[in-house]
């Protein structure tokens, strides 16, 4: 019975068959179990003799279950995991990308400029009143220059901001000078849109003040950002111009060169020394808030520009409606870089 049983563990092929072995030999009414039954009908001295033997028997037998079924475990391990292995030389699953918008990828490389410049970057609120829009900036209601910027209404008697310009006003009553700050959004015109007008647009708005800042730290601040954008060699132009809460004002231009031969002058934005008028206003708001007056005898300048300008030049987009049509083809030109 022993040789038998060995051999029928030796050669049971899977933990299924080892286990009915198992129960065959020395399950409850195994065979070797059987046996011992017996022990008990023979003289004393037999049964010592005998007892000892099927013992020896039986434990031959758990000794040869014990090592099969370490063997037949480790096998169906190994099968597990052979089968269930990951192919990693197989081709993924595509993800469709995603891309930054044109417009956010110029606000990346401006806000970069600005940053290492040590700019702080803000946003503010796209529904404005009439006071941080017009009024604080020295545009009274009276003023021609309201009609510079044709004004989305609200029927609160608020509005859609015409710039990023009110920012400067909120962030001054917020905080005391020295700053530098550039703000981004959206801002909305009510104005008939063409190739290079669009009702909703994005702008840059920049706000240095301090003691005795001057035109010149204007200028430099202008060429560096075309610097940045343009190389080393990049030029800018300042031409007088008129806003309501800068003077003096200017417009500003940077040469763009253009590997394509379309270089010229990109009229970027305007620009100009803080008026003193809106010093005063933010001073009054800071009155009316409790805070101290801080804004008599500083200086500082601001500047505005419109991103749409710079990305449609640099990625070639002929007519600014096309950033906001949602038109697949266009946008998916910029899938997958960042
Ligand atoms: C302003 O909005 C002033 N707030 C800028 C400023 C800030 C001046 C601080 C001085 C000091 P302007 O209306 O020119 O200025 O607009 C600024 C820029 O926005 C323009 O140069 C142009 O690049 C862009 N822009 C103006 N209107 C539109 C439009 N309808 N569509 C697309 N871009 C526009």
């Amino acid at each position: 019975m022993r040789e038998e049983a060995l051999q029928a563990i030796q050669s049971a092929p899977d933990l299924e068959t080892l286990q009915a072995v198992k129960t065959r030999y020395v399950g409850k009414s195994g065979l070797v179990t059987k046996e011992l039954g017996t022990l008990g009908k023979l003289p004393p001295e037999e049964r010592k003799r005998r007892g000892a033997e099927i013992n020896a028997v039986r434990q031959a037998i758990d000794a040869a279950l014990q090592g099969r079924e370490a063997v037949l475990k480790r096998a169906a391990l190994d099968a597990k995991l052979a089968s269930e292995a990951v192919d990693v030389t197989l081709p993924g699953l595509p993800l469709p990308s995603g891309g930054l918008h044109p417009i956010n990828r110029v606000y990346e490389d401006l806000i970069g400029i600005y940053e290492r410049m040590g700019y702080v970057v803000v946003e503010g609120p796209e529904v404005e009143d009439e006071h941080h829009n017009f009024e604080a900036l020295n545009v009274p209601w009276y003023h021609p220059a309201r009609d510079l910027q044709d004004t989305f209404w609200l029927e609160d008697g608020r509005l859609l901001r015409t710039h990023t310009s009110p920012m400067q006003i909120r962030y001054m009553v917020d905080h005391e000078p020295p700053m530098k700050v550039v703000v981004r959004g959206k801002v909305y015109r009510y104005e008939a849109t063409d190739a290079t007008h669009e009702a909703m647009f994005h702008q840059l708005e920049g706000l240095v003040v301090g003691d005795g800042v001057s035109m010149a730290d204007l200028k430099g601040t202008i060429a560096e950002m075309a610097r940045g954008l343009y190389g080393p060699s990049a030029k800018v132009r300042f031409q007088p111009s008129y806003y309501p809460f800068v003077e003096p004002g200017a417009d500003f231009a940077v040469w763009w060169d253009n590997p394509r031969g379309e270089s010229k002058w990109l009229e970027l934005g305007g620009c100009g020394m803080i008026h003193p008028n809106v010093f005063k206003a933010v001073d009054d708001l800071r009155e009316v808030q409790g805070k101290p007056r801080v804004y008599g005898g500083k200086a500082g300048f601001a500047f505005g520009l419109g991103p749409e300008r710079i990305a449609m030049l640099k990625y070639g987009i002929p007519d600014i409606r096309y950033f906001y049509a949602n038109d697949p083809r266009v946008l998916g030109q910029f899938r997958g870089e960042l």
